[in-house]
This record gives structure tokens, sequence and C-alpha cells, in this order.
């Protein structure tokens, strides 16, 4: 069974989702970062990690990219024109969205206050919303960004979605936003997110 490793509030959902959608069975070890059970994981004590037997990976992406390959699911065979635009499109929300959401994050709350520069969150916005109006033009009239097949990039889009509006980012209305609440929509987010409050509850209560 995996083990998924971190704070289900968190990057963390990336997995839990992921498994989700395969329908593979998973436990969840709730640690914050920069604990054994991370640091053992990711020198670098970032959360997610993930435990397959005895291989450990971390890094989100990776380990979606990694769970995708394995299974065969939800991605375009490597080597294969159409994942070299699947790739294409996960580098896409690493650098412009997630890029953008996380600069304002460890500016607002993550790096020790002496080190942040709050009014990036002004450029943050800015490049932000650029990501959203190339989104709009990757979509085109695709139902996903890669087609008419939910991917990697669609789970990791959806999920920097879910970020952005929690930490008040505005989404355009129109066809990204329609996206976006058809990725979320999705049945295998909605049991991810009772998995990780079920377990972040029993962490809590141990
Ligand atoms: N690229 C990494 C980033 C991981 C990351 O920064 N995770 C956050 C939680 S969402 C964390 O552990 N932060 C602790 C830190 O930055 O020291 C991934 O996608 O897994």
């Amino acid at each position: 069974m995996y083990q998924v490793v971190g704070k289900p509030n968190s990057r963390v959902m990336r997995i839990i989702w992921m498994l989700e959608e395969l329908g593979e069975p998973y436990e969840i070890i709730v640690a914050a970062q920069h604990t054994d059970e991370v640091t053992k994981g990711n020198p670098g004590g970032k959360m997610p990690v993930l435990r397959d037997g005895g291989t450990i990976i971390p890094d989100s992406v990776a380990i979606c990219t990694y769970l995708a390959d394995k299974h065969g699911k939800l991605t375009a065979p490597a080597g294969t024109p159409e994942r070299g635009r699947q790739d294409a499109m996960t580098q896409f929300c690493v650098d412009e969205v997630e890029g953008a959401l996380w600069t304002a994050a460890k500016n607002d709350f993550i790096h020790p206050e002496e080190v942040r520069t709050p009014e990036i969150r002004k450029t943050c916005e800015h490049e932000f919303a650029k990501a959203m109006r190339t989104l709009e033009k990757h979509l085109a009239d695709r139902e996903f960004v890669t087609g008419a097949a939910f991917t990697v990039p669609d789970l990791l889009l959806g999920h920097c979605a879910g970020w952005a509006k929690g930490a008040k980012f505005s989404i355009p209305e129109g066809p990204v936003e329609d996206y976006f609440a058809r990725v979320r929509g999705r049945d295998a987010l909605k049991r991810a997110v009772q998995r990780g409050k079920e377990a972040t509850e029993a962490a809590e209560a141990a």
C-alpha cells in the first residue's frame, strides 16, 4: 500500500487526489514539514513524500507523474508527442500559475519576517492574471488542457485553483472558471478532501 507523508492541507492533497483518481489503496501519514518523517524522504524537509514499498519519492509533480506512468492512467505514454505537450502544460502550471501563488505565500507567511517582501503580492497578482489569460488560450474549446482526457496537469491546475481561491487571487469568469469548476467537481477530489480531513482529525486527536 502507498504511504503519503505530509499534511493534507498542502501540496500533499495532490497525491491523495491522484491516488483517488487511480483507485489505488493508500494511507496518509500526517507529518509537518521538516519533521523526521518528511526529511527521511526529502532532505529539504518539504512535503509531500511518497513511500512505495522501499522506494521514497519527494515532490508532488514527480510523484503524480510517477504514479500516472506506473499505472498507465491520467497520462499520455512517455516518449510520445502527446506526452511532450502534456509535460509542457505541467511545466506551465508550475512556472506560471504555482510560481505566482508560491511567491506570494512565501512573502506573506512562509519566510522569516525579516526577509519577506509583502509588496510583491501586486507582482504575483499580475503574473497570475497573465497566466489565466494564457490558460484560456491553451484551453481553446477543449474540455481539459490536453484535450478530452483528464491528465496530470489538470490535477495540478485544479489544485492551484483551490489554492488561488483560498489566497484570494482572482479567477476570471468564463472558460477558465468553468474549466476549474469541471476539474474541481470530480468525485475523486471530493473523496480525497474527505480522506485528508479524517486523517488530519485522527492525527490531532492522537
Ligand atoms: N516542488 C515541491 C514543493 C514542496 C513544498 O514547498 N511543500 C510545502 C508545503 S505545500 C512545504 O513543505 N514547505 C516547507 C518549506 O518550504 O520549507 C512539490 O511540489 O512537492
